[in-house]
């Protein structure tokens, strides 16, 4: 796979993001979707276990392990973090079809607990993301401020772990929706102001967030959240390698993944106790 050129990386540096970046054949994308959704349907009755699989696919299912190692994905992560890489988390945002979900405006790295902002993510849409559908916006430019305030509002078809947004002034004329195919993938800084909005379309809108994150990082606490080591070298031991998956939905997996749960949501919810929780 070849490395993306200097424009590509000059623009990530400028905007604070890049896309379309090719990925996944459409047939590809289908295939990962279809076995999200055979998952899905085994544990349609069992909300936890079915929040897990939305949460940490790419702890339960080989599918979504391979997808965060995938060589477009990777070469993209490599320009932008360095050689050596761990992806931090996964998980789904899904828009079931012609529903009110959304997301506010925010900054990532606000309630994450990492100590730096050597992270970026890699969205790939699994369905179409377009402006009907709930695509994200970006404001460019704005990753090169610092983290400012985010107020918590627990709202209820707000996506976010705690309906967090943003408390200053938001450009949002200046917004870029980032409308991709099925297959695509965009990359975005974690201090750059992003939203979505509502799906009106008849199709779920389904996008696997890819945290990549370098090895010298840590949580603020010392604690060791669960990540996969996908690229280079760890010299750090910062955090707890996951072993590579034994299967598909396999009980092992549940467990590690239950445990990480437990210690992200207590780094994740830090300050908000008591006011309710949404996901994570
Ligand atoms: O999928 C969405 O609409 C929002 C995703 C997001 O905020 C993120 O990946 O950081």
């Amino acid at each position: 796979m070849n490395a993306p050129s200097s424009t590509v990386v000059d623009a990530y540096r400028r905007d604070g993001f890049v896309f379309p970046v090719d990925v996944l054949t459409e047939g590809e994308a289908r295939a990962l979707r279809a076995d999200l959704e055979d998952a899905e349907a085994r544990y349609k009755d069992d909300p936890a276990t079915l929040g897990l699989v939305r949460g940490y696919p790419d702890r339960l299912l080989p599918s979504f392990d391979a997808l965060t190692r995938h060589p477009a994905l990777l070469a993209m992560a490599r320009a932008l973090l360095g050689p050596d890489l761990l992806v931090w988390s996964g998980a789904l945002f899904l828009k079931e079809a012609n529903t009110p979900s959304y997301v506010s405006w925010h900054q990532d790295l606000t309630y994450w607990a990492l100590d730096n902002a050597n992270e970026v993510t890699a969205w790939v849409a699994l369905s179409p993301a377009t402006v009907a559908s709930g695509c994200m916006r970006f404001v460019p430019g704005s990753h090169t401020r610092q983290i400012v305030p985010h107020s918590d509002t627990f709202a209820a078809d707000n996506l976010l772990t705690r309906g967090q947004e943003i408390a200053v002034d938001v450009a949002e004329s200046d917004a870029v929706p980032i409308e991709l195919n099925t297959g695509q993938a965009s990359f975005h800084h974690g201090h750059l102001f992003h939203s979505s909005g509502p799906n009106t379309t008849d199709d779920r809108r389904i996008g696997a967030a890819i945290r990549y994150i370098t090895p010298d990082m840590k949580q603020k606490t010392g604690e060791k959240t669960l990540v996969a080591h996908v690229s280079g070298e760890d010299r750090y031991g910062h955090f707890t390698i996951a072993p590579l998956l034994s299967g598909r939905l396999r009980e092992a997996e549940f467990d590690l993944v239950r445990a990480d749960v437990a210690l992200k949501s207590r780094l994740l919810y830090q300050g908000a106790e008591g006011k309710g929780r949404k996901r994570g």
